[in-house]
């Protein structure tokens, strides 16, 4: 006999079905999981490159530096944090250790550290400042702990493996929450090594022991997203220019990888339809150098060179993870500040009104024609609702209609993640005269695709999914106009 919370639920079901419950898509490949979606949203980011090299004018630092070098004038953590929450950086990391071994906070298990330096008596801890000025301003906190050290004696003997997790272990239980732990695969050879001043070689798929180094970040910060060339959680976009391929697929087959085992094109594009999900993630420097050089006041990125980099990494599906020195003082420089706030704006100025919002919206499908799915819920700016269309049904279009003609440039798709990344192949048109006209084709769209085009002036624009592995889900649509596109040979408006 049944029992009767069986028999309640069974009735339930039955009447689900009568009243036309639509169930939502089976997901289609590999999914983000929790912590991957918190990832996804934030989307912008900064880096702070600040160590030794900030003194010593170098890039990558040999390991036998002086810790007295380390002496920043006016160190300003919430000047840093303050400038890059006002750009809209949702998250930070900071190199708390770089390839020269010198340690940004006390740690316990070398004297190559700021205790043994004269800023704050040896009394400081620049990872607790920022940590801290990162809670007080509302922007995550992440970790670059370099495993190349070239400082240590054992590098390259399994007594460094130990010596690298102690340190994970310090920055992961000291410092509060940690959104990410950023694993550089740079290893260049050559170093200090506690005076050895050597060539060590390591093999870059055995030496690190990588999977239980993960184990130890899951044990102790969960949430934390793992960056390195090939995940497990977030990848290399395989340049340093800031660009991920126009097709950009989310996920990879990351059995084929290891940090610092890097196929850069590969990583740009990432595989279809993958064996994992493991977003890219497209680090830049806002100055040629990663480390703050005075020589380079003058080689700040331009607000608009800004902008088309956030086009080519966040609009292809990515996330931009945008480097910004500290200089000397310890402070974000003038020249870059006067940047950011420029590229802020114009960033605000593009996204603050979506021309779609209050147009009629149709599809050639809804699932189930159930209101649950409506295509109303591209427009309704949240990433939890989304548009679906009936399973056989993989090709299918969207029509925008406005209540008077929009002057636009950039059109911003998104898909709803937790299903997987779906649509393969899509078109846009805007009406023109009386025919459809073309202005636009992509295949990825993921997390976020953007496609900017010359400023077109329309009272239709439709959507066309032309090819998709399962039934489309889309999250958002967005239509908004940039205040110049003279890089397409348009107006000022
Ligand atoms: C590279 C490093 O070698 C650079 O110095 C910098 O830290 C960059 C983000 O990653 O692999
Ligand atoms: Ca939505």
């Amino acid at each position: 006999m049944l029992k009767a919370s069986t028999c309640v639920a069974t009735a339930a079901l039955l009447f689900n079905s009568a009243a036309g419950v639509v169930e939502p898509p089976t997901p289609f490949g590999p999914v983000p999981s929790a912590r991957q979606l918190q990832w996804h949203d934030l989307e912008f980011c900064g880096f702070l490159h600040f160590s030794i090299n900030t003194f010593t004018d170098q890039e990558w630092g040999f390991g036998d530096e002086s810790e007295a070098l380390f002496n920043p004038a006016d160190f300003d953590a919430d000047q840093i944090v303050r400038t890059a929450a006002a750009a809209g950086m949702k998250a930070l990391v900071l190199t708390c250790k770089h390839h020269d071994g010198f340690c940004l906070w006390p740690s316990k298990f070398t004297e190559h550290s700021v205790k043994r330096s004269p800023w704050k008596n040896g009394q400081g801890d620049v990872v607790k400042e920022i940590a801290d000025a990162c809670r007080r301003h509302g922007v995550k906190f992440g970790i670059y702990l370099s495993p190349w050290d070239r400082n240590r004696a054992d590098y390259g003997r399994p007594e460094y493996i130990t010596y690298f997790r102690n340190q994970l272990r310090e920055l992961l239980t000291n410092y509060g929450p940690i959104f990410e732990v950023w694993l550089d695969g740079a290893n260049g050879g050559d170093g200090f090594y506690g005076g050895a001043r050597e060539m060590r070689k390591i093999d870059r798929k055995t030496y690190y022991d990588w999977p239980n180094t993960w184990k130890l970040i899951r044990e102790l910060q969960p949430d934390a997203c793992i960056w390195s060339d090939g995940g497990p959680d977030v990848r290399w976009a395989g340049n340093e220019i800031g660009r991920a391929n126009q097709t950009c697929w989310e996920t990879l087959n990351a059995a084929d990888f290891a940090p610092g085992e890097a196929d850069e094109k590969r990583l740009s594009s990432g595989d279809r339809p993958g064996t994992d999900w493991v977003p890219p993630d497209c680090d830049v420097s806002i100055r040629p150098g990663w480390f703050y050089h005075a020589k380079e006041d003058g080689k700040v990125k331009s607000a608009d060179n800004l902008v088309d980099i956030y086009f080519n990494s966040v609009g292809r599906g990515a996330s931009l993870l945008l480097n910004v020195p500290p200089d000397r003082r310890g402070k974000i420089h003038e020249n870059d500040i006067r940047a950011l706030t420029e590229f802020r704006r114009k960033l605000d100025t593009l996204f603050m009104r979506n021309l779609a919002s209050d147009a009629r919206i149709t599809a050639s499908n809804v699932r189930g024609n159930n209101a649950r799915f409506t295509v109303g819920n591209v427009l309704d700016d949240r990433r939890q609702t989304y548009w679906a269309t009936d399973d056989s049904v993989t090709n299918a279009e969207l029509v925008l209609e406005f209540k008077r003609p929009a002057t636009f440039n950039v059109v911003r798709l998104r898909e709803f993640l937790p299903l997987g990344q779906r649509i393969e192949a899509f078109a846009l048109d805007a009406w023109q005269v009386d025919s459809w006209v073309e202005f636009g084709k992509g295949t990825s769209i993921g997390n976020c695709r953007l496609m900017r085009t010359r400023s077109l002036t329309t009272e239709k624009i439709r959507l066309r999914i032309l090819r998709s592995a399962a039934c489309p889900a889309v999250s958002e649509f967005g239509v908004f106009a940039e205040e110049r596109s003279d890089h397409f040979g348009g107006v000022r408006n």
